[in-house]
């Protein structure tokens, strides 16, 4: 397919954001074609197939909200979905609506140039394809690009080795082998209860100990389903408007307002019922330093409560940043899985990794011996996809140059100097700060609202103004120095993970429902701060 026809629109990413976007378009009478580099659906689900990857928002609010028919015939069978049901979900939406025919996967969009004199996009492919768009919708995903830590020795290592964010399709037994966790993460968390039932024995190079909450995981009960799927309009507007996009109970209460009996009922509810209501337990975890320590030594209680042995117990307790302030995981077993006698938490804060040897890790302070290694060393994430397409706006700039500094974008959808080109889930917006799903929707209902506008107003051309990308670039910034995240900037949030990357807070913290107020503002002003070319 050289020199494909031309579409109104390219859509990048067969994501949440991906396919949702491909229909809304698809609905509204535009051409479209959408390019995935997976050789299946589901973006960050469909390469994420670790053992044990699930999502940490409850299925119920983590799911498509856009079609009353989809949302009450699909049926979760979990609390929290498996990575398999939601691949079984993603197909089932691409079939239902249609939209297979109008996706190419095994497809990795590898450039995207922007032409002034046609007002048009240019989309390459790394097949060597071009085909020509109006409109350039970027829904790469926020945690795409797997980052394998630089350790010296890994070529020569003699075993097996995997990254979570890119498992083999065909699985991995680990049964009778000396297995290597590092990273304890989300990913991390998840994995290693499952892998430490499998292997001989298990070592957990641990760096930073981080919040595992349990996500009491279970069968959906039918009465749970059927009451929600009766309160799903109030749910879904409830979560439109709240902070972290779902429908689940925050409390507004302040810690200083509450008595110490109020405040442990509170955490205790919480660490009870499960996954990663803690961050709303106070009105102010995320702000005030006396509540974040409040939770985040009940949480060392448990953690000490649950571990047997003290001085893995003090290991595992998270220590030297706010709680929250890395996004907290959600597992099942975690913290029990150090009681087995096959299962090792190793210090790689105090004695480093030093290399992989051809027989296994070596740290500063004693080898060990190792047949398969799994990297859940997480992502470069926010912009890592973007900034591996070579994407050049009106005047050839390309974003990873516009971006050196780190990202700067009008409300995470678009970049001055890069018209016609809108970011699904960018940086600046809520995304990983929130359910990833409602946010999604809410991305990709804006674009679509605005390519309306567009027809109906004869626009051809937008662009996000310096000035307005400026405004919301120090807003963004602002917003963040409101909470304690600034305090703790040792995490992804901040690009930490990556060396070199640029120290910049990435995502929008202001919750997801003052997100929404202000972009349906901007449209609703006339898509203030673009500046919209007409025929
Ligand atoms: P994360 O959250 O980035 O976690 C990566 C983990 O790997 C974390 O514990 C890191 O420790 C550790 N890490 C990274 N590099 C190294 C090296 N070189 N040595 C030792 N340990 C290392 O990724 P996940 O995949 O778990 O989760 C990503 C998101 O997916 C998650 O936040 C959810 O939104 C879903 P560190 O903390 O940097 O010391």
């Amino acid at each position: 397919m050289m020199n494909t026809r031309p579409v109104d629109a390219v859509v990048v990413g067969a994501g949440f954001s991906g396919i949702y976007m491909l229909h809304r378009l698809l609905r509204a009478g535009y051409s479209a074609r959408l390019f995935e580099s997976g050789s299946g659906l589901g973006g960050t689900w469909f390469h994420n197939r670790y053992p044990g990857a699930r999502c940490d928002i409850e299925s119920m609010d983590y799911s498509y909200s856009f079609d009353e028919n989809l949302q009450q015939e699909w049926r979760w069978s979990e609390r929290y979905a498996s990575q398999p049901e939601l691949l079984r979900y993603l197909n089932h939406v691409v079939d239902r609506f249609a939209l297979r025919e109008h996706i190419e996967l095994d497809t990795a969009v590898v450039g995207a140039r922007f032409d002034e004199d046609t007002v048009r996009w240019t989309v390459t492919t790394d097949l060597g394809d071009e085909v020509g768009a109006r409109w350039c919708l970027m829904a790469t995903g926020c945690l795409t690009v797997a980052q394998v830590p630089d350790i010296p020795g890994l070529d020569t290592f003699e075993g097996r080795w995997f990254h979570t964010g890119d498992w083999p399709r065909d699985g991995v037994d680990f049964s009778g082998n000396r297995v290597g966790v590092i990273g304890t993460g989300s990913s991390g968390t998840q994995l290693i209860p499952i892998v430490a039932e499998q292997a001989a024995h298990l070592d957990v190079f641990q760096r930073t100990a981080n919040f595992c909450m349990p996500a009491r995981n279970h069968p959906m009960p039918p009465e749970v389903e059927v009451h929600w799927k009766a309160e799903y309009p109030e749910r879904r507007a409830k979560a439109r408007i709240s902070g972290f996009g779902h429908s689940q109970p925050q409390n507004d209460n302040r810690y200083r307002d509450l008595t110490p009996a109020q405040r442990s009922a509170e955490l205790e509810a919480r660490w009870r019922s499960g996954g990663l209501y803690m961050m709303r337990a106070f009105a102010d975890v995320l702000t005030d330093p006396e509540a974040n320590e409040a939770t985040a030594e009940f949480v060392r209680a448990k953690i000490r409560a649950t571990v047997h042995d003290p001085e893995v117990s003090e290991l595992l307790c998270p220590q030297g940043f706010h709680f929250g302030t890395k996004r907290l995981c959600s597992g099942t077993n975690y913290y029990e899985t150090f009681n087995r006698d096959d299962v090792t938490l190793v210090d790689v804060s105090a004695a480093p990794i030093e290399e992989i040897t051809p027989t296994g890790l070596r740290t500063a302070s004693a080898h060990h011996p190792l047949d398969m290694i799994v990297f859940a060393t997480g992502f470069d994430a926010m912009t890592g996809s973007l900034s591996r397409i070579d994407i050049r706006g009106a005047d050839g700039t390309s974003l990873a140059s516009k971006w050196s500094g780190g990202p700067v974008t009008y409300l995470g959808l678009a970049v001055s100097g890069f018209p016609n080109l809108f970011l699904l889930t960018g940086p600046g917006s809520p995304s990983v700060f929130s359910n990833m799903v409602n946010s999604a929707e809410q991305h990709v209902e804006w674009i679509a609202d605005f390519l309306d506008h567009a027809r109906e107003h004869d626009v051809y051309r937008a662009e996000a103004t310096q000035e307005a990308e400026d405004g919301w670039v120090a807003h963004v910034g602002e917003v963040a120095e409101a909470t304690l995240y600034p305090r703790s900037p040792n995490s992804w949030f901040f690009g930490a993970n990556i060396p070199g990357k640029p120290r910049v807070f990435m995502p929008y913290v202001g919750g997801v429902g003052n997100y929404r107020a202000r972009a349906d503002e901007v449209a609703s002003a006339g898509y203030r701060g673009f500046t919209l070319l007409r025929r």
